[in-house]
């Protein structure tokens, strides 16, 4: 057990979102109940019926941008962390929102991508992007239609700046899983591999999952993840 941390990765996942407004996808109510994973989130799905893809991605990015949305406790406190703690520390997040930046965070990956974003298909360049588009929006490289596409990263493909992730996970002493319910790989090994390298592993969420981390601390993020960090940080300034 290590009780001095000196660098420390952070994994988040939909749950986190959860009480600033935003559904999670395998809850009852959430994305999932309403949307078929293979007709939104595959390259297949979106070669079969684009525009339902378009809609999808569109809806949930004006939700995003609602004055109603904001970051909540949980996405402060880690960005309060991340300030205040003088070792390495790296926020890796499989949400498309932007609430974690929003708060302050700063070494920060998004590595199932942004909602904010779109790519080209041709050129693979990444373009911000806040309205709606589709089909029919001309692309801003090769300014022809049809050749956009959300910047996120859908089943089958690779997930982002995997590299540096393994990296920070091979050398971290502490390994902090919050609200995700690690039914989507790789994320879900990542707390694996920080326990190969002897990191201690946390878990927060509303309810255990399956993975067998070293501490289990269940309730809703915007509770727990104030309540876990501060007391990690007043435990670093006291040793
Ligand atoms: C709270 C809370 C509160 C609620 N407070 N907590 C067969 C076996 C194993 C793997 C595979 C397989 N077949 C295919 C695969 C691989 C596949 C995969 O994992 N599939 C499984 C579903 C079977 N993975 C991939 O294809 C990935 N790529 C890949 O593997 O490439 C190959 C490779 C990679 C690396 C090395 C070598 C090879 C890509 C995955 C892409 C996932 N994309 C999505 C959509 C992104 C865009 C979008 O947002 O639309 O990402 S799917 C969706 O799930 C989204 C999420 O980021 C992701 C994870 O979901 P998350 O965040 O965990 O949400 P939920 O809803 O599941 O859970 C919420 C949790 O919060 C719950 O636990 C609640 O309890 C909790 N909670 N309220 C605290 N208030």
């Amino acid at each position: 057990m290590v009780s001095r941390p000196r660098s420390i990765v952070v994994l988040t996942g939909a749950g986190i979102s959860a009480e600033s407004g935003i559904e999670t996808f395998r809850a009852a109510e959430g994305l999932w109940a309403n949307h078929h994973v293979d007709d939104v989130a595959t390259l297949e799905g979106f070669a079969r019926n684009p525009q339902l893809v378009y809609t999808f991605y569109n809806q949930r990015r004006r939700q995003l941008l609602t004055p109603e949305i904001s970051p909540n406790a949980a996405h402060s406190a880690l960005a309060k962390f991340e300030h205040e703690f003088g070792g390495e520390f790296l926020l890796v997040t499989q949400n498309v929102d932007n609430l974690h930046e929003r708060a302050g965070s700063e070494n920060l990956i998004h590595m199932h991508g942004e909602l904010l974003k779109m790519s080209c298909l041709n050129s693979k360049l990444i373009f911000d992007v806040s309205e709606d588009f589709d089909y029919d929006t001309q692309c801003r490289c090769c300014r022809s239609a049809g050749n956009l596409r959300p910047h996120v990263v859908w089943f089958g493909e690779m997930p982002l700046q995997m590299n540096r992730i393994n990296r920070a996970l091979e050398n971290c002493d502490m390994f902090v899983a919050i609200g995700t319910s690690g039914n989507v790989y790789p994320a879900s090994g990542f707390y694996q591999t920080a326990k190969i390298r002897k990191a201690r592993t946390v878990e927060l969420n509303l309810e255990r999952t399956g993975s067998s981390f070293d501490q289990h601390i269940c309730g809703p993020a915007t509770v727990s993840v104030p309540q876990f960090f501060n007391s990690l940080l007043r435990s670093i300034s006291a040793n």
